[in-house]
């Protein structure tokens, strides 16, 4: 069942160097495409679009202002059952309750600072993608 799903490279990752460690392990999945990847600072109108569901929790407010505090990589991959896959690759959000070979559980340590986004289901995917690549069909 070929899919598509919104990943966020968080700021940390960026600001750690991280990027290109963890495209590889995405790009390497056999079959899936990067089709859109956009360097970016995230403004806030676009956090709490992206971050509805969390307003009034009281890790919303930190969290917005985290992924506002430096660039992040924002992209759009495809391919068979991405959507899960790509949670598997980035293990619980937690990143010491994180399996070691996930990317939160091999880089993380803190559960703001999680290093990457991935939508959660197929309506996840098309509200998020349409939020940060519009012009995408
Ligand atoms: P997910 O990113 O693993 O799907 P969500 O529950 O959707 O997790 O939370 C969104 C993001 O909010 C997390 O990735 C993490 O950065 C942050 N977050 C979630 N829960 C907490 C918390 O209890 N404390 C601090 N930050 C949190």
């Amino acid at each position: 069942m070929s899919q598509r799903t919104l990943v966020l490279l968080k700021p940390d990752a960026v600001r750690r160097g991280l990027v290109g460690e963890i495209l590889g392990r995405i790009e390497k999945k056999a079959g899936w495409t990067i089709s859109a990847l956009e360097l970016r600072q995230l403004e806030r109108e676009v956090l709490e679009q992206h971050y509805a569901e969390h307003v009034g929790k009281p890790f919303y407010e930190p969290l917005v202002e985290f992924m506002a505090s430096g660039p992040a990589v924002a992209l759009v991959v495809e391919g068979e059952r991405v959507i899960e896959g790509v949670r598997a690759l980035a293990g619980p959000t937690d990143p010491i309750a994180a399996a070691p070979g996930s990317i939160r559980g091999d880089f993380g340590t803190i559960v703001r600072e999680n290093l990457i986004h991935a939508s959660d289901s197929a309506e996840s995917a098309e509200r998020e993608i349409k939020i940060f690549f519009p012009g995408l069909a």
